[in-house]
């Protein structure tokens, strides 16, 4: 293969600290050529052409999917693996019980082994990327290195990259210092490694997005959460939405989920038919990160450092997000999705029914109702296959998304799955008591997922995964903020998860979560209809408007219920949880749950 520049068309770069890490990182992972990515449209089709031709991505239709490429991964390399991933801390304590640790040294030298001589016969890209809008004060620089053109089209994607990044990184700036190899895929030397002391990711043996797009989980918020305590400012795992009113009155909301729990599909939720009238619009600002800072009216400001949506396939159709269905119709990366024969692409629950024939997702050839030995269906894309797709591309996105302040915050809303417990919505008394909430939020297994039914999983603010520091002191940090703001943020949980005696879900879901939403911004500007419960502020059943919404009372009754005996074990669940931070745990959290623990009791 011919090499795709000349190795003297070097750096357009100032910066001396970048180019010695460059050559530093090439002398270790010996790479044949190293090419620096500009940006350009030249440059992308040089790159997509160059996959083609190795193999590393297949050329959709181009008729039907106008600029969409195909892609598998390892069979074994399909999801992030959380085990593998470290916080290289030099203080074990500093890493906290909620993340996997290692020695910077002993880290370093791990992977330093697995990457040593890793790209022999390979090109290195080096990819100068901007989370945010290139120059904004909110933004991060990093720069990647890989031997993979798949991560770079995924970055050219999901981030802003290339020469207009270095030139704002100009000959001083601060950069993550981000190093990948596909090496070997091997899962017994794959490592996803967290240097937040020295601004370092490095992550070797792996090919699948979560692990390897480094500006996204690994950056955005493992390092920015780090660096957002040292700076005064929040890196979080959250959605962001514009709900607009006709008067043109837009109010942001932000919002924290577990993973695969639909936060794609609530930022770019289409109105419900009964809604309609009232003429409101959703503009999307982003559907998986959120950096907020407090801006100089006292306030809360997020804004979305992505530039992409890396969303997952299945399940995704035009009733679930129809939004989503239109964004991905150009220009857009498939993962371990089912190839028909026309090379376009179909998963479980799209718009289409199953084709008579195709790919699966592990290049096997599949048709409906194929079997495995055990006799399960074999699924013909896999359950957590993905789109990688241009944010400018979806029909809701706000033009926000290039502001360089980003959008004010309204209402905090964390939530979990949870088939019991949780009510439909509930409102926080404070910011103190909403972090307690954040805190101990949790989803719940049921039957339609793998693991033990009714399984509890703490996951606070849906950051268990991605806190990069001690979660004890992010609590604290939460804290903090709350103090510094003028304009105090209404935090909420919602649960859109509640099942009835049948084990069916109450809550119809999807377009239908706008009427929560309504509420809650009608929570935030006025005290419209609510309960004060010992949990917090629940909807009087009719402040919600139900029209055109065939939900009985009774159902309406126990989506809003709070079963104080479910309650009372809910509150000895989050103390054992709760302890697990020991003497790291704020006083005002075990506060909290003291306070609720009493009122429960009542
Ligand atoms: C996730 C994702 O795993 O966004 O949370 O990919
Ligand atoms: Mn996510």
């Amino acid at each position: 293969m011919a090499s795709l520049f000349s190795s003297d068309d070097g750096p357009k770069t100032l910066n001396i600290k970048l180019k010695l890490w460059v050559s530093g990182m090439a002398a270790l992972c010996k790479p044949e050529r190293i090419v620096w990515i500009e940006g350009s449209e030249e440059e992308k089709k040089r790159l997509e052409d160059e996959a083609v031709a190795t193999g590393e991505v297949i050329r959709l239709n181009q008729e039907k999917l106008p600029g969409c490429f195909y892609h598998r991964t390892a069979v074994n390399d399909v999801a992030r693996t959380e085990n593998l991933t470290f916080i290289c801390s030099k203080n074990k304590k500093d890493a906290g019980p909620t993340n996997n640790w290692m020695a910077p040294k002993e880290g370093y030298k791990k992977a330093g082994a697995y990457f040593k001589g890793s790209m022999k016969g390979r090109t290195m890209y080096v990819v100068p990327f901007s989370m945010g809008p290139i120059g904004s004060p909110f933004s991060k620089v990093g720069v990647e290195l890989t031997d993979s053109i798949y991560v770079v089209l995924n970055m050219r994607i999901m981030t802003r990259v290339g020469q207009k990044v270095l030139d704002y990184l100009g000959a001083e700036g601060e950069f993550t210092k981000c190093l990948h190899s596909k090496a070997e895929l091997d899962i017994n030397k794959r490592l996803i490694l967290h240097f937040p002391e020295d601004n370092t990711i490095w992550s070797v043996n792996s090919g699948y997005g979560g692990n390897v797009l480094l500006g996204k989980k690994c950056l955005s918020l493992r390092i920015a959460s780090f660096l957002a305590r040292q700076e005064g400012w929040l890196a979080e795992h959250m959605l962001i939405m514009g709900v607009e009113e006709p008067n043109g009155h837009v109010e942001y909301i932000a919002a924290a989920f577990p993973s695969a729990c639909g936060k794609t599909n609530l930022a770019m939720l289409i109105p419900p038919e009964g809604l309609k009238v009232k003429g409101y619009k959703i503009w999307t600002v982003g559907d998986d990160i959120a950096w907020m800072r407090i801006d100089t009216d006292g306030g809360l400001w997020a804004i979305n450092p992505e530039s992409g949506f890396f969303g997952v396939a299945p399940g995704t159709n035009s009733k679930t997000n129809p939004n989503a269905v239109a964004t991905i119709k150009k220009n857009t990366i498939f993962t371990n999705v089912l190839l028909k024969k026309d090379f376009t692409v179909w998963w479980e629950n799209s718009d289409e029914l199953a084709p008579s024939e195709g790919m699966d997702w592990q290049g096997r050839p599949w048709k409906p109702g194929l079997k495995d030995e055990k006799g399960n269906s074999i699924k013909a894309a896999h359950a957590n296959s993905r789109f990688t797709t241009p944010a400018a591309q979806c029909p809701s996105i706000s033009f926000r998304l290039e502001h360089h302040h980003g959008v004010p915050i309204s209402a905090i809303v964390f939530g979990g799955r949870r088939a019991h417990v949780a009510p439909l919505v509930y409102e926080s008394f404070s910011w103190q008591h909403g972090v307690y909430v954040g805190a101990t939020m949790a989803s719940e297994r049921t039957a339609a997922q793998f693991g033990e039914q009714g399984e509890v999983r703490r996951d606070p603010m849906a950051m268990l995964p991605f806190c990069g520091y001690h979660m004890g002191d992010y609590f604290k940090h939460w804290l903090t903020i709350g103090q510094r703001l003028e304009k105090v943020p209404k935090i909420f949980h919602v649960n859109w998860f509640r099942l009835d005696e049948q084990g069916k879900f109450l809550w119809p879901g999807y377009g239908e979560n706008l009427r929560i939403l309504e509420w809650i911004l009608d929570r935030c500007n006025k005290s419209t209809g609510a309960q004060k419960t010992p949990i917090g502020y629940v909807p009087t059943p009719d402040s919600l408007d139900m029209t055109g919404l065939h939900l009985s009372k009774e159902n309406l009754a126990k989506l809003l219920e709070i079963d104080k005996f479910e309650w009372l074990q809910e509150m000895e669940s989050q103390k054992e949880f709760l302890k697990t931070f020991d003497d790291k745990l704020p006083k005002e959290i075990w506060k909290e749950w003291e306070e609720q623990n009493r009122r429960l009791q009542e």
